[in-house]
């Protein structure tokens, strides 16, 4: 009997916990991943998709992987038919906005892997925003993005 009371209470706990988080996300991060690379490279681009549920406007103040030296945003812009990257500081997020990173637009610039990454490993990256939300993701290294989409090999890391 004590055994099933502390077993509903454990349960009610964990509901109404989840239901706090729950409200308290404003920012949605989905479908994270890392394109393959040959091993040895100093950098390696991710990409991710993010969503601000909130009004308010959001601003990322911190990306960070402990399997980098360091991670930046990036956008590729198309000048005079030339590509160049430029560093995105900072990013921001208006009320209700969708920012899809993807090759050839935003992207994570993640620097000097500690180890190298190969095909079907994965990297914990961290985003901080203003609004004091820290996320955690996984992002999987693969050949192409999650939603199918095959692309042009640009071989992004040749710009550095
Ligand atoms: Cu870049």
């Amino acid at each position: 009997m004590l055994k099933k009371l502390l077993y509903s209470a454990f349960l009610i706990f964990i509901c109404t916990n989840q239901a706090i988080v729950a409200a308290e996300t404003a920012i949605e991060i989905k479908e994270p991943w890392i394109r393959s690379a040959p091993p040895n490279v100093s950098v390696m681009a991710g990409y991710l998709q993010l969503s601000n549920h909130s009004h308010e406007t959001v601003t990322l103040k911190s990306v960070s992987s402990k399997q980098f030296h360091s991670v930046e945003i990036h956008q590729t812009v198309h000048h005079n038919g030339m590509a160049h990257m430029k560093k995105v500081e900072p990013l921001i997020l208006e009320g209700h906005q969708e920012l899809k990173f993807e090759p050839g637009g935003y992207h994570l610039m993640l620097m000097d892997p500690h180890a190298p990454l190969k095909k079907g490993d994965s990297a914990h990256i961290k985003l901080i925003f203003s609004n004091g939300e820290e996320l955690m993701v996984e992002a999987k290294v693969q050949d192409d993005s999650p939603d199918g989409t095959k692309m042009d090999h640009d071989d992004h890391h040749q710009h550095h």
